[in-house]
């Protein structure tokens, strides 16, 4: 890293008082949204950090966000401590306050925080039947620890996972064409709005009172999940999406990534199927720590969550493309077209398998 770049990073940990000495800043390359450095410390026994700058273009209110934070990990923090769980630096993130008590710090244009670095820790990139098993016991269990926390948590990103507002997003993005790259393009519109309907109808039985809201993950991919050495899980990172929503995001955002056999921006569509085991084993460890608190309803529409993911992404990929790239960071000038149609294949392929994953479920749920 450059030097100017190091030393501005450096200052801004100064206002984080319990960071010791740091000998050296690593930039860690994941996600679209935020920027994020591994902080590496100089004395022995000090834990490692890791430092973000805050994308406030996305999460506008940062204030909101950083209380949801607190208030997620100190309420999991305290359901650990009560079921007498050891190692709990390792499995519930730790923010570090600044010199002012609070978890960011505003440089005047940027947003910054810091969380400890949670040692001998790894991410997978992929799942296996097994891994996938754990991962959905663990986001069940993520989703059930929050089911009675008592104070209420704002959208970080309001209407992040409402259909209805990502399809008005999809039509205007058509309407304006303003990157005018509609043209060529426009049977993807057609494909998308076509089954526009369907995939509100969550929104539609939460109007009617059928269907309640949780607190979420709402970004369930593999790698918001640390495990350790021996390949057990340890803890649910990347909170900022944390709120209130449909359980389906959780179930479904996690099989959109997990359950495909190819990369979410796989350009060779014939690559993309769907992983039934994966699904399988990931619904089952997920029913066994959630099914306690869901109601019959949200258990029978979770192959509605599967198909619901692919086609939300396909959307919202599709709208930025047209938008000329504006949200997702890209590395080539088509990258949201190719995403786009990797992710309506994939709900292609999900919609093919929803016959398996209802009788899946049925079996799963039977008293
Ligand atoms: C974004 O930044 P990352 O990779 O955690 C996006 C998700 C999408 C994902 C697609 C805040 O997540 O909703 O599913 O890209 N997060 C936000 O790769 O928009
Ligand atoms: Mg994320």
């Amino acid at each position: 890293m450059e030097k100017i770049e190091n030393e501005r990073l450096l200052k801004i940990l100064q206002h984080f008082p319990e960071i010791g000495p740091v000998s050296e800043i690593v930039p860690l390359t994941s996600g679209l949204i935020n920027q994020t450095y591994k902080v590496v410390t100089e004395l022995p026994g000090q834990c490692d950090y890791v430092l973000q700058c805050i994308n406030h273009h996305v999460f506008t209110n940062v204030l909101l966000l950083q209380r949801n934070i607190e208030l997620v990990t100190r309420h999991i923090r305290q359901k650990l401590e009560a079921r007498g769980e050891t190692d709990i630096r390792r499995k519930v993130l730790r923010f570090v306050p600044t010199e002012e008590e609070v978890t960011y710090y505003f440089t005047g244009e940027e947003y910054w925080r810091v969380c400890e670095f949670i040692p001998r820790s790894k991410t997978l990139e992929a799942v296996t039947p097994e891994t996938s098993y754990l991962v959905g016991l663990k986001f069940g269990e993520f989703e059930a620890m929050l089911a009675d926390l008592p104070e209420r948590l704002g959208e970080t990103i309001p209407d992040f996972h409402n259909m209805e507002f990502r399809l008005a997003q999809l039509r205007e993005a058509v309407e304006a064409d303003k990157a005018g790259r509609l043209e060529g393009v426009r049977e993807i519109a057609e494909a998308l709005l076509k089954d526009g309907d369907d995939m509100c109808v969550a929104e539609r039985l939460y109007r009617e009172g059928k269907l309640p809201k949780r607190i979420c993950h709402c970004d369930t991919k593999v790698s918001n999940m640390l495990f350790d050495e021996e390949g057990d899980v340890l803890c649910v990172i990347d909170l900022d999406t944390t709120m209130p929503s449909f359980v389906f995001s959780d179930f479904g955002d996690f099989l959109r990534s997990a359950a495909n056999t190819a990369p979410e921006d796989e350009p060779d569509v014939e690559k993309i199927h769907f992983n039934a085991d994966v699904f399988r084993s990931f619904a089952k460890g997920y029913l066994e720590s959630a099914a306690a608190f869901l109601t019959d309803l949200e258990k029978e529409m979770l192959p509605y969550a599967v198909a619901l993911f692919p086609y939300m992404q396909a959307v919202r990929f599709f709208a930025d493309y047209l938008n000329g790239d504006t949200y997702y960071r890209i590395q080539y000038p088509e990258h949201n077209l190719v995403r786009t149609r990797a992710q309506l294949k994939l709900y292609q392929e999900v919609l093919q398998a929803t016959p398996m994953m209802r009788d899946y479920i049925q079996e799963l749920t039977r008293p």
